[in-house]
């Protein structure tokens, strides 16, 4: 792709020339663009795409934009949402406006987390209403003007498309566990999405990739990393840090609510969560 700017030469002259000298001045053309695409490429092939994730979001939008400016997505990148963008802090609404807008800058990935899990059973059948209000939905509704009847059509179709797990080459992405002897399409929802991760890291996935997981989270607003688990989710929204991770590098990228930015490199890989 050529970029903006760079405009083919105009033909302007043609009129006065031969259709000989025309032709001549066409491949002239031709070979001149070649030239320009080619003196692109090496800015092209420095920019490989990324695999970002990004952990537990629970309506921290300061965090969020804190951490979208320092990444800057390209139209290459995957950026995987780890579950959990609803609930508890104080804009959700404003989250998912934010996420649906990404679709146009990068490739998005959302996954289903429990709080997502919650908020579409109790949209679906009345009788989860209170299971959900009672654990972080309170905020949902008050930042949709508290009801559901006013969560969009397009917020309601992102939901919908929120994923169980999501793969890579080297890795996947998961909300909260996983089992280890079970292939990633059948693992068990209630582990997936809701079992935490506090005395022992589950055994490696029999995939041999890295897990990348949320939801169990690490109140000292560090990632907890086991060699074949990374644990994203860092208590923002309980006044710690909201992290990004480019999953083929060892560098992260930290917000927070205040407009905090820092980058970190992983942590060290331990034996115990
Ligand atoms: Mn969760």
């Amino acid at each position: 792709m050529v970029e903006e700017g760079w405009e083919h030469p105009k033909h302007g002259d043609d009129a006065g020339r031969s259709p000989r000298g025309i032709a001549a001045a066409r491949r002239m053309d031709r070979g001149l663009n070649t030239k320009i695409v080619s003196s692109l490429q090496p800015t092209l092939t420095h920019m490989p795409a990324r695999t970002i994730a990004i952990g537990d979001i629970h309506g921290c939008l300061a965090a969020l934009d804190g951490l979208l400016d320092q990444i800057e997505l390209t139209g290459d990148d995957t950026l995987v949402v780890m579950g959990d963008m609803i609930d508890r802090g104080p804009d959700s609404a404003g989250v998912i406006e934010r996420l649906v807008g990404l679709v146009a800058d990068c490739r998005l990935v959302p996954l289903v987390g429990n709080h997502e899990r919650m908020m579409l059973d109790a949209i679906r059948q009345r009788s989860s209403e209170r299971f959900w209000l009672q654990n972080g939905g309170q905020a949902t509704l008050a930042s949709y003007g508290g009801s559901a009847s006013r969560i969009p059509p397009h917020h309601r179709m992102f939901f919908q498309h929120c994923q169980l797990y999501y793969e890579t080459a080297r890795h996947f992405f998961i909300h909260a566990n996983y089992h280890p002897y079970f292939e990633l399409p059948d693992q068990p929802q209630d582990i997936a999405l809701w079992q935490h991760i506090d005395a022992t890291f589950p055994p490696p996935h029999q995939s041999g990739k890295t897990a990348v997981v949320g939801h169990t989270p690490q109140t000292d607003g560090l990632p907890r990393n086991g060699g074949h688990i990374v644990m994203l989710d860092t208590f923002c929204y309980g006044g710690q840090w909201l992290t990004a991770w480019d999953v083929d590098s060892d560098v992260l990228w930290q917000a927070n609510n205040s407009g905090q930015v820092r980058t970190t490199p992983l942590p060290p890989e331990i034996d115990e969560p």
